[in-house]
């Protein structure tokens, strides 16, 4: 199963730049394209890629989202002379054309498809399109915001004509709202546009009351067009993951697409002079990640803006060694999202609401109005974006403003190499079960000692037991053992007894901190909820009897794990926030017996976890329900989860209590939060 990452890139787009004085589009350089494919030949990312070669999009192509006049207007570039291509340049806002820019435009679209037609057909997973110009302002008849054709744009719908998608999402974490790609599918339900974007009460570029939060689509594509604004500058990966959890993953899966783009600018970076904002080059492996398991892992990211060169470059190699499937790295101490953020992811979740069935819970709008924002925006002088299409040109900033300003020189370490374990996935199986291909079976460099046995058998073994009982649990720790030195990635273990190997693990490990998952009846071991060191994450149909404290979090389901809609809101807005702010050094994911979770929310979840703890999963099976093994170990060797369909609406009463649950364990765990404080 496991398929390639695809690499497009061709020189060829670095060969246009602006040829006179414009200070606001002397950031898009040659070299943006430049340094990024350097990094990732440097890295010996690129030799792990399957390199496709671009080529020319064509005219029908092109027209999937542009009016002829416009396509006829940008042909004849090629051909003018430099008055005549500035002249041309100041219809659109925010851009500048060369001779060889619709060469370069044509091979941008190009690439798209080329990733489009080889992630559609099967012949790699994923991929990633370094181009250049960018797509994502680009509108029916406009050039916009650096942008001449709308990359992205044209390529979902030549997924829809050509490969039958049937639902696409568009992830565009790019710092600019996307407005061309959200004009181009506002009222069309089969696109699902996600944008982020510094707004600033409308006061940033490009400047339109219709990147705010409730511009949610029309007609039938109401509620298929979600944007978030970011009102101040500066945020960090804790924002970012904040609206991944309780914004874009609860509605992408809700959503189920089958395929996904991603408007993959990197001025959302740390050091960006466009962005301004503090996210880190290794939260992108994150968001990656957080992305490759829906629509079976069809992900195809596409390059969009990114200004500073350095951060461009660690970012574009962070994404592409996650689409290959590396360990994501660490993200350190994540907080809650900022006071500005939670309003956002607030206001966004309020207006979605009755939309989507996973925010069915979320609290009410805030009082305050959208519109009445903008009333307060234009006392302060701030401008007014114009209606309609042709956005931005009309408010330039002050020239005072734009002039050369060095800005201040901002640094941030580089992100830690990352490297795989040789080992992917290890099992440790009964000799009567088959080891899947691709798996190793797992066996120590040598067994126990007799004190080390006479140890095991006191701790955790009835006299009865046999000598092979000993062995199995030492063989665990060994396993253990080896997955934290990080020789082995992750690992399998079928066991007599998922609450004893449990304790037996929880006790063994090094790590400081420990994630346990527990998927079913409990009750989870005594010893491990009192284990300090261990976060135990407990979704059950049960109501929780045991007192509940920071590190036992007990996730009721009226079904059960058998729910999968309210599993997965439970694993995105609960799990995964909780995971990501404990930053454990391994992960245990238990399943008891009789545990109800069908097979591809397993998987799901097998797969999710990995985004944790440099991908050091531990997955305890019980040894007489051996159906899962096969599906388990798919999802530990990198194989993408299969899509669980569009989810229907879970419990009620269940979303209503993970609110509950959210409100009570907030204080402890900010990431949970949804809110700001004071409106809460
Ligand atoms: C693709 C992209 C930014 C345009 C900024 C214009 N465009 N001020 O990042
Ligand atoms: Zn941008």
């Amino acid at each position: 199963m496991k398929m390639g990452t695809a690499l497009i890139y061709d020189e060829e787009m670095t060969k246009y730049k602006l040829l006179w004085v414009d200070p606001v589009c002397k950031i898009e350089v040659p070299e943006r394209l430049i340094v990024s494919y350097e990094a990732l030949v440097k890295s010996g990312l690129a030799d792990r890629c399957v390199s496709i070669p671009v080529r020319e999009a064509t005219d029908a192509e092109i027209l999937l989202a542009h009016s002829e006049e416009y396509l006829e207007a940008v042909k004849k570039t090629p051909f003018m002379h430099l008055e005549e291509l500035m002249t041309f340049t100041q219809k659109y806002g925010d851009v500048y054309f060369h001779p060889n820019i619709y060469h370069c435009a044509k091979l941008a679209v190009g690439a798209t498809l080329q990733l489009v037609d080889n992630v559609m057909t099967g012949k790699v997973r994923n991929g990633m399109a370094l181009v250049r110009p960018p797509g994502h302002h680009s509108q029916s008849s406009a050039a916009n915001g650096f942008c001449v054709f709308n990359n992205v744009a044209i390529a979902a719908q030549y997924a829809k004509k050509h490969h039958k998608a049937k639902r696409v999402l568009i992830v565009d974490w790019d710092v600019h709202h996307g407005q061309g790609v959200q004009y181009c599918f506002e009222d069309d339900p089969s696109v699902l546009y996600f944008s982020w974007h510094r707004y600033e009460h409308q006061s940033f570029w490009p400047n339109l009351r219709e990147s705010d939060f409730d511009s949610v689509g029309s007609g039938k594509g109401a509620g298929f067009n979600v944007n978030v604004p970011w009102n101040k500058v500066g945020m960090g990966n804790s924002d970012y993951l904040a609206v991944f959890f309780h914004v874009l993953l609860p509605v992408a899966y809700e959503f189920s697409p089958d395929l996904v783009f991603i408007c993959a600018g990197f001025d959302s970076a740390i050091g960006d002079p466009e962005g301004h904002m503090s996210a880190t080059p290794d939260i992108f492996a994150h968001l990656t990640h957080l992305l490759m398991n829906l629509a079976d892992g069809k992900v195809c990211a596409v390059l969009e803006g990114g200004y500073n060169l350095t951060s461009l470059a660690q970012s574009v190699c962070q994404t592409v060694q996650t689409l290959l499937g590396d360990p994501a790295p660490r993200p350190a101490q994540l907080g809650g999202a900022c006071e500005s953020a939670l309003e956002s992811i607030h206001s966004a979740r309020a207006i979605h609401k009755k939309y989507w069935s996973c925010l069915q819970h979320a609290a009410a709008p805030f009082p305050e109005e959208p519109s009445s924002k903008n009333r307060r925006l234009a006392q302060q002088g701030g401008s007014q974006g114009p209606e309609g299409d042709a956005g931005g040109d009309a408010q330039k900033e002050e020239p005072e403003k734009v002039e050369e300003k060095e800005e201040e020189e901002i640094v941030w370490p580089e992100p830690l190499r990352r490297v795989a374990p040789s080992l992917r996935s290890a099992l440790l199986l009964p000799d009567a079960v088959e080891c899947p291909d691709g798996c190793a079976r797992f066996s120590p460099a040598h067994g126990p000692g007799p004190l080390e046995r006479a140890r095991l058998r006191k701790s955790y073994l009835k006299e009865s037991e046999d000598e092979a009982s000993v062995t199995l649990l030492y063989n665990l720790t060994a396993l253990l053992g080896q997955m934290e030195k990080n020789e082995i990635r992750n690992g399998l273990a079928l066991v007599p007894d998922v609450s004893m190997a449990a304790t037996l693990l929880t006790s063994a490990s090094l790590s400081k901190r420990v994630l346990l998952v527990w998927m079913g009846e409990g009750p989870v071991p005594a010893q491990i909820i009192e284990d300090e060191k261990t976060l135990v994450v407990h979704i059950d149909s049960m109501e929780p009897h045991e007192a509940q404290s920071k590190y036992y979090i007990p996730i009721t389901l009226k079904k059960g794990c058998g729910d999968t809609a309210g599993v997965v809101q439970a694993v995105l807005g609960l799990l995964l926030p909780l995971g990501y702010q404990y930053e454990p050094g391994l992960v245990l994911l238990a399943r008891p017996p009789g545990c109800q979770v069908k097979g591809g929310l397993w998987q799901q979840l097998t797969c999710l976890l990995q985004g944790l703890a440099l991908g050091h999963t531990l997955v305890l099976l019980q040894e007489n329900e051996t159906a899962p093994v096969g599906i388990t170990a798919s999802g530990l060797l990198g194989n993408a989860a299969l899509s669980l369909g569009p989810l229907v609406a879970p419990g009620p009463e269940d979303v209503g209590s993970f609110e509950g649950l959210r409100l009570r364990l907030q204080t402890d765990w900010p990431l949970l939060q949804t809110t700001a404080p004071e409106k809460r």
